[in-house]
């Protein structure tokens, strides 16, 4: 079949306000379409990966948008499909408010067609058809069939061979208690690259420095730990080394959220591709930097060739790293 990446999650309508500031006041809003996998996927596709996406939609106009936007960007779909009863998920984003250049996310999606997917979605031969299953801790959040759904694709790609890649990618507004993030999340700590942050880091081991914590990932068996830091910038932990790298830093900010996802395809291709981990960091934070100067989370998800023009102009100004 002749895919690279596969992975499973929910991709949502996004409702994203022309104006910052509190949402209650705003009254234009631009429909986008995202989702942390998806976007990581579709940053793999910018980047010349083929990749495949197992999802639920529900059967409604916003489903038929995400099926749109998915085939459109080359995401293989034949493993999304339609329910008939719960509705497809929408989230809104407030911008700019109370944290100038930060966003909020408000999320209209329990029970929705994706929190509905469980193990009989998970088809062996699609997973194993992939060289990679990439993962994040999102999927796992929104129900208990979309945890075992989670772990099942987990534990195909593992005894197949497969690299897995994880992305902690905590939203407490999902789990509600630490507690259970930690012990879900957990499960999937054995992956070969882990990208996280600070704060899951906190959560994930509480009694212990983030250094020490994202050395345990190391212990648990990751070949490559990725801090993000936002702004300041991100880091990769090896057995080895530790690797740091500033964040380039965009002339404005329009909406950070997808930025994320941005940094992990950029990363994981640069690092598929062969180039060296400072250079893979260089292109994740640029991928990132990019994303956070355009609403929506796949917009402005970069090619190589952009990622270069954008390297270079941000070079050649005064705006340096
Ligand atoms: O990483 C960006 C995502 O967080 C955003 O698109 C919404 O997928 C989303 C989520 O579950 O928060």
């Amino acid at each position: 079949m002749g895919i690279d990446f596969v992975s499973l999650g929910e991709v949502m309508v996004q409702l994203n306000p022309v104006t910052p500031g509190p949402i209650r006041y705003c009254k234009y809003f631009e429909v986008h379409v995202a989702g942390a996998e998806a976007n990581t996927l579709i940053g793999l596709q910018r980047l010349g990966y083929k990749t495949g996406l197992i999802t639920k939609v529900g059967n409604d106009e916003f489903g038929k948008l995400i099926i749109n936007t998915l085939k459109a960007e080359g995401v293989d779909i034949s493993r999304v499909s339609i329910d008939d009863e719960a509705p497809t998920g929408v989230y809104f984003i407030q911008r700019h408010f109370p944290i100038p250049g930060q966003s909020t996310v408000f999320y209209y999606r329990h029970n929705s067609a994706a929190s509905k997917l469980s193990k009989d979605d998970i088809d062996e031969y699609f997973i194993t058809s992939a060289h990679t299953l990439y993962l994040t801790g999102i999927t796992p959040s929104l129900s208990f069939s979309c945890l075992e759904a989670t772990e099942k694709a987990f534990l195909i790609a593992k005894r197949s061979g497969m690299k897995v890649i994880f992305d902690t990618n905590i939203r407490m507004k999902l789990w509600r208690e630490s507690n259970r993030a930690r012990k879900a999340i957990s499960k999937f700590l054995s992956s070969d690259i882990i990208f996280t942050n600070p704060e899951d880091i906190s959560i994930l081991f509480p009694n212990i420095s983030i250094n020490e914590g994202a050395r345990n990932l190391i212990n648990r068996g990751a070949k490559m730990v990725v801090i993000k830091l936002g702004p300041k910038g991100s880091m990769v932990l090896t057995k080895e080394r530790t690797y740091q790298l500033n964040a380039y830093k965009v002339p404005f900010v329009e909406d950070p959220i997808g930025a994320g996802d941005a940094f992990n395809a950029a990363f994981i291709a640069s690092i598929y591709k062969g180039l060296t981990i400072e250079e893979a960091l260089e292109n994740a934070n640029a991928a990132g930097a990019l994303v956070v100067t355009v609403r929506g989370d796949i917009e402005a998800l970069p090619t190589w060739h952009e990622l270069e023009i954008f390297k270079q102009s941000l070079k050649k100004t005064f705006l340096l790293r």
